[in-house]
């Protein structure tokens, strides 16, 4: 017996062959020659178990989730129930943006475990961003997620009952979301127990952040409408870890901090980890015209991620607008087109403002909170690393602070290169 009555166990590389040999989804792929199976645990992230099998015939992926954080061991446990939301959330997403995630093969609540399709020769994006290496459909890949993920989940696509079931099935994600209303939109801005931060060289500006009264505020503002706008569902960690890419296609992975929420979450997290990989280069180039073109190729990734959302949600909005949200029987069924593209306007600016909050947001936890990023953490000269995370966090204040006021990327990028140029300590 394993937790709480239940027949869980942890899987491990000696026992996975027995235990995933009788599943018809998986001999299916891998035969049934169970002795000749190869596995390996390849987990990096901060919360499960993760194994790549292979026989000769093929190979896949089993993701289990550990009844704690893996990060932080088991004194800080974790329901085994975010297999259940992630597997929910893939199923979600592969209907609404085909291809866009890992096919789901098999899935076992009893054991938290998840066996899909395993991506290869497929990386993870953060590390082509350490690596200093392009990719040509990234931009337009992740806008159309975002625009088809974000729209067909909400009351402007959805099935009012399906919608309400829905948001009824994912609120029972706590956990996880308690995870990110602590970790992401509270922790950072005060000295809680699992912070760090590199230290001494970024002890004066870590405390000018905390004092910063409207900054404080308007975090709390962005995390009111992460807690109670159930506007679509969320990716809810839509980070460079959780994308894999290979020379031509980029898949979205790992969705279990699935949740309801506000669009500008999942839009802003993305940008956020461009602007901190934009803020570590100096980190991982040391040729500064190098460092340039690649700076600027981040910017431009980040700039045509948000006119592909722009252009696919307006699509969407004027081709399956089938929700109970802005009806076209009020707009274009009364010749009233201007109308709908003006709510059109106002509903992407709304979520322009909210991302470019969020995206601060990210920018702040990523850099004072428990869980950091590998595009800083692998800068080992330590004033050198501190220079970098001290751009993103000014960044990321303007970003919160200033949101409404930027006019549109441009803007949002030159303040980048004039952070990037100035002495920051
Ligand atoms: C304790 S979990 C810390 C972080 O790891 C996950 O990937 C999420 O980003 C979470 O906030
Ligand atoms: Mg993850």
């Amino acid at each position: 017996m394993g937790k709480s009555g239940s027949n869980y166990e942890p899987l491990t590389v000696e026992t996975i062959s027995k235990r995933l040999g009788d599943i018809k989804a998986v001999t299916d792929r891998l035969g049934t020659d169970t002795g000749s199976w190869k596995a390996k645990e390849v987990g990096d992230g901060n919360l499960n178990l993760v194994f790549i099998v292979e026989s000769d015939k093929s190979s896949v992926i089993v993701k289990q989730a550990l009844p704690y954080v893996r990060l932080v061991g088991d004194s800080w446990p974790l329901p085994l129930t975010r297999a259940f939301f992630e597997n929910h959330a893939l199923t979600r997403q592969a209907k609404r943006d085909p291809g866009s995630v890992p096919e789901v093969y098999y899935f076992d609540e009893e054991q938290a475990l998840i066996v899909m399709e395993f991506l290869t020769p497929h990386v993870i994006l953060r590390h082509l961003l350490m690596a200093g290496k392009k990719h040509p459909t990234l931009a337009k890949t992740m806008g159309e997620f975002c625009a088809r993920t974000l729209f067909r989940g909400s009351d402007l696509s959805m099935k009012t009952a399906d919608k309400k079931a829905d948001v009824a099935l994912f609120a029972g994600n706590v956990e996880l979301c308690d995870i990110t209303e602590n970790l992401v939109f509270s922790d950072p801005y005060f000295d809680a127990e699992m912070n760090r931060h590199t230290s001494p060289q970024l002890d004066d500006i870590v405390a000018r952040l905390r004092a910063d009264i409207d900054l404080k505020v308007e975090v709390q503002h962005l995390k009111s409408a992460f807690c109670s706008n159930t506007e679509t569902m969320l990716h809810g960690d839509l980070h460079t870890g959780s994308i894999m890419v290979s020379d031509d296609e980029a898949k979205v992975i790992d969705p279990e901090f699935v949740l309801y929420g506000p669009m500008g979450l999942d839009i802003g997290m993305l940008l956020a980890n461009f602007w901190m990989a934009y803020f570590a280069q100096p980190g991982h180039i040391d040729d500064a015209e190098r460092r340039d073109d690649y700076q600027e190729w981040i910017l431009s990734v980040v700039e045509e991620i948000w006119s592909v959302f722009c252009d696919e949600f307006s699509r969407l909005w004027r081709t399956e607008r089938t929700g109970i949200l802005y009806e076209k029987t009020l707009y274009e069924d009364q010749g009233h087109m201007l109308a709908s593209e003006q709510a059109l306007g106002h509903r992407l600016n709304a979520i322009w403002q909210d991302s470019l909050g969020f995206a601060g947001i990210e920018m702040h936890r990523r850099i004072l909170g428990l869980a950091h990023i590998a595009e800083n953490e692998t800068i080992k000269d330590e004033d050198l690393r501190a220079d970098c995370e001290a751009r993103s966090l000014e960044m990321g204040r303007q970003l919160v602070v200033n949101r409404t006021r930027f006019t549109g990327m441009e803007a949002v990028h030159e303040l980048a290169r004039i952070i990037s140029r100035e002495k920051t300590r």
